[in-house]
């Protein structure tokens, strides 16, 4: 029987208020709306952003769905809808294309106006919800909200992928695997031979290292305070690990000793204020470039020398990669089909849904990089 029109009661992981555990709820989820479409999730990866939104590091409207790495199957299409089918494998998108905005219409531009990082309104467009739970409106997460059986999102913040991709895989192109490998490849655009240090092994750092060593860069230098993440960082391309703890002076100065002047590129993904000056620092002072990957703690702010600056380095930011989102996904699933990188090492666990809490503890205490969550 066909769920098309109709609203859809299923399981959804809330989270009423900030730093409480999830609680797996009978939710209703209503129809798609002009222009939205319906999703069935298959799989979710559970990225360090998802934690920042339940420590509140991250602004959010509470009661909250969140979830933004995810893969799924379209279940119905609202008026309007003309990119994706019922049926279509798809990935939803925590950075819409709305295709019209200054920063879709520019070719070096990814973060299309539309977004709701900043805003956290929680809502879809039209300023309302599409998920209740016990007679109350829920908000959604970054337009995604993939801790559900069903979500909806607008149809400019998804795209179609091959039918043939493996959702419990790709799903991590939603989010963490995008991010780094972009970083990398689309908005340092490190060149063959070159020197590069990235700060923070999780899973987008160790994916910035698979970006530059398939950019061809001759050495990379992996720096975390976690010696356990070494290992599988070498497996990716990592030449030399640093943990800043096994020395006496400060980590910008160690990497300039490593490598004669600093490294080409650096690469902040961990989150942090001193990370980032000290990413900065560490890159060769006059064409060095260091790109902020990790979200800045909210309401935290940088001091520094400008001279750091004036000499010729480059701070850039990275979000999503710097990849358009919806113009994207369909080649970064292709290259992993045809084998030009690999996901598997990334997820470390494998849970079902309803174990959500169970798979952030295992983030938490450092013992995963990626629990996919499966339906
Ligand atoms: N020095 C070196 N390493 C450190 C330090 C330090 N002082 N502190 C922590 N680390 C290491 C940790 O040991 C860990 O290995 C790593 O840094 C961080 O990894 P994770 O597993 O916590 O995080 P990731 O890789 O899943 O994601 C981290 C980001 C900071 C990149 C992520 O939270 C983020 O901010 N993403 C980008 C922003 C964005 O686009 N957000 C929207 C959707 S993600
Ligand atoms: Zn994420």
């Amino acid at each position: 029987m066909s769920t098309a029109g109709k609203v859809i009661k299923c399981k959804a992981a809330v989270m009423w208020e900030a730093n409480k555990p999830f609680s797996i709820e009978e939710v209703e989820v209503a129809p798609p709306k002009a222009h939205e479409v319906r999703i069935k999730m298959v799989a979710t990866g559970i990225c360090r952003t998802d934690d920042h939104a339940v420590t509140g590091a991250m602004v959010v409207r509470y009661p909250i769905i969140l979830g933004h790495e995810a893969a799924g199957i379209v279940e119905s299409v609202g008026e309007g809808v003309t990119s994706v089918k019922p049926g279509d494998k798809v990935i939803p998108l925590f950075i819409p294309q709305c295709g019209t905005c200054p920063s879709c219409l520019n070719t070096r531009g990814n973060l299309c106006s539309k977004n709701d990082i900043a805003s956290a309104s929680g809502l879809m467009a039209d300023g309302t919800s599409r998920f209740t739970c016990k007679g109350k409106a829920v908000h959604n997460f970054l337009g995604n909200s993939t801790f559900t059986e069903y979500t909806v999102v607008h149809e400019t913040a998804v795209a179609r992928i091959d039918p043939a991709a493996p959702l419990e895989k790709v799903c991590l192109i939603g989010c963490g695997f995008s991010t780094g490998y972009g970083a990398a490849v689309q908005t340092a655009k490190v060149e063959p031979g070159s020197t590069c240090a990235v700060f923070g092994l999780g899973g987008v750092g160790l994916s910035v290292v698979m970006g530059c060593k398939v950019a061809g860069a001759s050495r990379i230098i992996a720096v975390d305070i976690n010696s356990d993440k070494f290992a599988k960082a070498k497996e990716l391309g990592a030449t030399d690990c640093v943990n800043p703890r096994d020395f006496k002076k400060p980590i910008h100065e160690v990497l300039i000793e490593m490598t004669n002047h600093g490294v080409d590129y650096s690469f902040e993904v961990i989150g942090r204020t001193e990370t980032m000056t000290a990413a900065l620092a560490s890159c060769q002072c006059n064409y060095g470039v260091s790109v902020i990957v990790g979200i800045p703690p909210a309401a935290q702010k940088i001091t520094f020398d400008p001279m750091v600056l004036f000499t010729g380095r480059t701070w850039k930011g990275s979000v999503y990669g710097g990849w358009k989102s919806r113009d994207s996904i369909l080649k970064l699933v292709g290259d992993y089909t045809k084998k030009r990188f690999v996901l598997d090492p990334l997820r470390t666990h494998t849970l079902p849904f309803t174990k959500i809490n169970e798979g952030f503890d295992l983030l938490r205490t450092g013992k995963s990089i990626r629990t996919v969550l499966v339906f």
